[in-house]
């Protein structure tokens, strides 16, 4: 017998699933924030956390927990949009999920069954952050993280490295050997570009020394491989890099899969510095050449998107994080970003406006004379503006 505690539990979840969701107050410009998060892990199916039977479960207790929902890659496919969300179980094992609306900002409901990810072998412990790619081959692939034990005596010495499998519906997955950097130990944040470069499958990546440490890795890295099912490459060039006293001193990474635009690929990254109270990821924009898409041609100073409000706490406080996003045909364009690892958020905008965004705002002019330069000159125009009679502001 189906034990009442489930069809109350799922009553109070309706609620929650066919919530309405409402642009926010908050007003820059380029894009808008929502009230409420679209995932989280509230929106997890009960049945995969309760056993529903009475009989087998007679105090109606959570027996497989889910602790967090958050970084999602993302994809419209028949019209629908779908966030393959990372989902951390209260065991930390983190696990991709499929969960798919009309709707880019509303009513996303989790398939039935989670993706079932083939393992290459038996040591991989973790996988996360699918970056999805619908590439010119005719296959979508997802690019993720797969995380091992370093094998040390120190348990929490691990290994990264960038897994890679493809499908056609998101359902059956084909593993193919994790991507191979020939210069960098370990990679996070693996991105494959939608078309091929030279006839060879376009990877961004963020080569890095240790697990957490990018050391001597620049930045964003851009390499290419002649075979996606042995994908090795050999060198990696500098796209967007790390500088000192910016958004990204400490470490950044490749986020959303490049948008295609007329002006350029449309990237949307994180950024990592280091504060006293701990690291503080925020997402930023650049955009690479069409035709050199290693080439950064236009990389606004500062965040897009920065922690605000309640998305400042949670497991990871003071993180916003995004590996998906949503270009529709009419130029609309959706990002995905969670924030504190512990639930996925949605901010809509456009490509005419992201573009306005990347290429009309200052870069970072790296040094404080510097910035209030640029500030003193936006002043400058607006105060020569707003000092004309009124009649000539029009
Ligand atoms: O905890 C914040 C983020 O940390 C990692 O990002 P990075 O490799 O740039 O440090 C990732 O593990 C990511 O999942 C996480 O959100």
């Amino acid at each position: 017998m189906i034990h009442p505690g489930y069809i109350k539990l799922c009553e109070e979840q309706e609620k929650l699933l066919s919530r309405p969701n409402r642009k926010s107050d908050f007003y820059n410009g380029i894009y808008e924030r929502y009230e409420y998060p679209v995932l989280t892990r509230e929106h997890i199916p009960l049945y995969w956390k309760y056993d529903i039977d009475a009989d087998t479960n007679p105090f109606f207790e959570e027996r497989l927990g889910v602790n967090a929902v958050f970084n999602a890659g993302a994809v419209k496919l028949d019209g629908k949009y779908i966030l393959v969300a990372r989902v951390e179980g209260n065991d930390r094992k983190s696990f991709f999920a499929a969960a798919e609306s009309d709707s880019p900002t509303e009513g996303f409901r989790f398939r039935d069954y989670p993706i079932t990810m083939p393992a290459l072998t038996d040591d991989e412990t973790n996988i996360y952050d699918m970056r999805i790619t619908q590439h010119e081959d005719g296959w979508i692939y997802g690019v993720f993280c797969v995380e091992k034990s370093a094998g040390t005596d120190d348990l929490s010495a691990a290994v990264a490295s960038a897994g890679i499998a493809r499908t056609k519906d998101l359902v059956t997955w084909e593993r193919l050997p994790d991507l191979v950097t020939l210069r960098s130990p370990q990679q996070r944040n693996v991105v494959l570009l939608p078309e091929l470069v030279d006839g060879k499958y376009a990877f961004y990546t963020r080569p890095m020394d240790g697990f957490i440490e990018t050391g001597s890795g620049g930045g964003i890295g851009f390499g290419l491989a002649a075979d996606i099912t042995n994908a090795v490459i050999d060198e990696e060039r500098m796209t967007s890099i790390r500088r000192y006293h910016t958004i990204t001193e400490s470490k950044n990474g490749a986020g959303a899969t490049p948008i295609k635009t007329d002006r350029g690929w449309l990237h949307i990254a994180h950024g990592v510095r280091n504060t006293a109270a701990g690291l503080r990821y925020v997402v930023y924009c650049f955009v690479t050449a069409l035709d050199e898409p290693w080439r950064v041609i236009a990389e606004p100073g500062g965040y897009l998107i920065a922690p605000l409000g309640d998305e400042r706490v949670g497991d990871v406080s003071n993180v916003v994080f995004t590996n998906g996003a949503v270009a529709d045909d009419n130029g609309e364009l959706y990002i995905y970003y969670a924030s504190s690892d512990t639930r996925l958020h949605v901010a809509s905008t456009s490509i005419e406006r992201m573009l306005d965004y990347a290429f009309n705002t200052p870069s970072d002019a790296l040094r404080t004379s510097e910035c209030v330069k640029q500030r003193c000159s936006l002043i400058e125009r607006n105060l020569k503006l707003l000092s004309r009679p009124q009649a000539d502001q029009s």
